[in-house]
């Protein structure tokens, strides 16, 4: 009995290993994912991984998220092949703490950004497929499993509004109706999981809630989102 409890622990933590607990935190534009990720830097349990949002602005010396909303009908597909290999390499880092915090994943870029654009028609249907078996073969041979999702929900309003403050520049064409609809993308994808399947348990945050406010919803979950109710 020792012995096959000693052999159970032994794999648990082998698997800890090869698979930390991997939380990926998700959200409109401008829903605070980065103020999110701030808060938990500070633990040495935990792997931080913001976006890799400068890749995307330089990738051999082009800015393609710029591009991507300057000419949306001519980069998206570009943009999004690259947004694509980008997650999965954050995907795959190796860490050495038991948990693992992502700024979005692949699954986000794919179910969310890809569908806006294929709604919209700005990626035509064989480039979405392309995208699609790209996204599904990686999915499917790569370890690309997600173990919790934190959804930081806002009104559409209040996300706008912060795009607004925060002026990136690349971020100025955007209206307010794009965020309306990434918005009700994720909630369908999120909350009423009728848009694409949804494998991790999803815990959902008042992300409305002001910055100096807001450190205190995010320890009402911190125990989960650390694994600490095993
Ligand atoms: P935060 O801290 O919640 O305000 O987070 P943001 O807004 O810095 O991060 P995010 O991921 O919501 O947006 C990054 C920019 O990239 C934003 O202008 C939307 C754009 N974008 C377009 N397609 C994609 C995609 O597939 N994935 C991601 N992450 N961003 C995309």
């Amino acid at each position: 009995n020792l012995i096959t409890k000693m052999a159970n622990t032994l794999a648990s933590s082998k698997s800890e290993l090869c698979h930390p607990f991997t939380v990926a935190v998700e959200g409109n534009v401008g829903s605070g994912k980065t103020t999110f990720l701030n808060h938990f830097n500070k633990y040495e349990n935990v792997a931080v991984f913001a976006e890799p949002i400068e890749l995307w602005r330089d990738c051999d010396g082009y800015n393609l998220l710029d591009l991507m909303y300057k000419d949306p009908k001519k980069y998206s597909f570009t943009f999004q092949s690259y947004v694509q290999l980008t997650m999965l390499r954050q995907h795959q880092k190796k860490i050495q703490q038991p948990v693992k915090l992502m700024e979005r994943s692949i699954y986000s870029a794919r179910y969310c950004f890809v569908e806006k654009m294929s709604r919209d028609g700005l990626m035509a249907p064989p480039a979405v497929a392309v995208i699609d078996q790209w996204f599904q073969y990686v999915t499917k041979s790569q370890d690309t499993n997600l173990d919790l999702i934190v959804y930081l929900r806002t009104s559409p309003e209040v996300a706008y509004e912060r795009i607004l403050k925060r002026n990136r520049s690349e971020e100025r064409t955007v209206p307010f109706e794009y965020i309306k609809a990434l918005h009700e993308i994720h909630e369908d994808w999120l909350m009423k999981k009728t848009l694409h399947k949804c494998n991790a348990p999803v815990i959902v945050l008042n992300a409305n809630l002001d910055k100096s406010v807001i450190e205190e919803e995010y320890q009402k979950y911190e125990p989960h989102i650390l694994n600490l109710n095993k």
